[in-house]
């Protein structure tokens, strides 16, 4: 296990150890109500631009800084951001390409970029042990060797990765291939193919965000009290009648969430954190664990022009769909989206025992605590293993697939 790998195995005790037992009781709910015309609009995040002419070279750089945002009328929240003021650029890779990223610190603390679901060496791969001090330079460079997929990027500096995803360091990254090219689906980038990070936060009477866990948190994971969909408080988007693709990433430290459309709508999804499924699976009910990713369509064509959809997390609205215009583009959505070769499951080579155990600084894997001078589990690479259970994991690198469900 290469030492980025072993980050996968610890980041729970990584994200949980944090903060100690700490009570905190005077954070703001933002209150909103349902009429759409009063939220903020959907902010759609940049596309990093490639500013290597070479079609089979990309070159990018991310700067993670500070800035300021005004979640809240009237407060100014103190942020970080990927070359801006909170979550960063959409970075858009092709399979085959080779890529550069230069990766600057301009941040008053160490920090990390790590390309959470990209298939590179740990050498490329911003994990515990890649600190970038403040004011210097760090240079990834790999070659895209996997499928479309959605993936993300984030930071993960040993102890403060809770914090800096917090605080706003996460983006999305999109690997593209000439098969998801060739599908008929909705692919306009911000027209209709849109990406929605979903997130919750605290914030305290000043409007700032504040990362203490409590000791329910230590439990159960972090739980905000306002949810945030690319940075926006409850924001709306304005789609036309017609088939929309949404990428949706679960960019919360510690939320499972339960989505559903309002009026118990279906929906299709079409791909999960690996890539396109065998086939679209229709659905109501979509769960998402924290770092996971699921690609649905939604369609709005038989809509009434001026109706409103809303995304729920339960009974939590996260935002609303305003139906405005006809879209002249109409799609034959395949039935076969992928090809996925069966595993052969006789081959895995081995399974693994993980046991949790223990609450707050106590927490440990297998009875022992997280450590940067020790590798805790080697795997062999190109081998497959299996595990007897599926729990929700932050897994960094690995996408799994379920071989039978109960
Ligand atoms: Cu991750």
């Amino acid at each position: 296990m290469n030492k980025t790998k072993l980050g996968a195995l610890i980041l729970i005790v990584a994200i949980v150890g944090i903060g100690g037992v700490f009570f905190y009781n005077g954070y703001v709910k933002i209150s909103t109500n349902h009429k759409a015309a009063q939220h903020p609009d959907l902010p759609i995040p940049a596309v990093l631009k490639d500013t290597n002419p070479d079609p089979n070279v990309a070159e990018y750089t991310l700067t993670a800084q500070q800035g300021k945002k005004a979640f809240i009328s009237g407060k100014t929240t103190a942020t970080y951001g990927y070359n801006g003021d909170y979550l960063g650029p959409v970075i858009r890779l092709k399979t085959g390409e080779k890529v550069n990223i230069t990766v600057k610190n301009k941040l008053p603390e160490a920090t990390t970029v790590h390309w959470h679901g990209l298939i590179v060496p740990g050498s490329a791969d911003g994990g515990p042990h890649a600190a970038i001090q403040p004011g210097k330079t760090w240079k990834a460079k790999f070659t895209v060797s996997q499928q479309a997929a959605t993936l993300w990027y984030h930071p993960h500096p040993m102890g403060k990765t809770g914090e800096q995803v917090y605080k706003g360091l996460a983006g999305l990254i999109y690997v593209d291939d000439k098969h998801a090219e060739s599908l008929d689906i909705p692919k306009d980038y911000g027209k209709n193919d849109f990406p929605l990070v979903l997130q919750d936060r605290r914030f305290n009477k000043n409007g700032q965000l504040v990362y203490k866990l409590n000791m329910t948190d230590e439990m159960y994971g972090f739980q905000g009290t306002t949810e945030l969909v690319n940075g926006a408080v409850k924001p709306q988007l304005t789609v036309r009648r017609g088939l929309v693709r949404f990428r949706i990433l679960n960019g919360a430290n510690g939320r499972t969430y339960n989505l559903h459309l309002s009026g118990n709508r279906t929906f299709v999804q079409i791909a999960s954190d690996g890539g396109f499924l065998k086939t679209p699976v229709q659905m109501k009910k979509l769960t998402l664990s924290p770092g996971e990713r699921a690609e649905i369509l939604v369609d709005f064509s038989k809509m009434k022009n001026g109706s409103t959809l809303r995304l729920q997390n339960g009974k939590e609205t996260l935002m609303y769909f305003k139906v405005k215009g006809k879209s002249d583009q109409t799609y034959k959505v395949p039935q076969k989206l992928a090809v996925i070769e069966k595993m052969p499951v006789q081959e895995a080579v081995k399974t693994r025992k993980f046991v949790m155990s223990g609450m707050g600084p106590n927490v440990s894997i297998n009875g022992r605590q997280m450590n940067m001078d020790r590798i805790d589990e080697a795997v062999k690479l190109n081998t497959m293993e299996s595990s007897p259970k599926l729990t929700p994991f932050h897994f960094l690198l690995w996408s799994l697939r379920a071989i039978h469900t109960l």
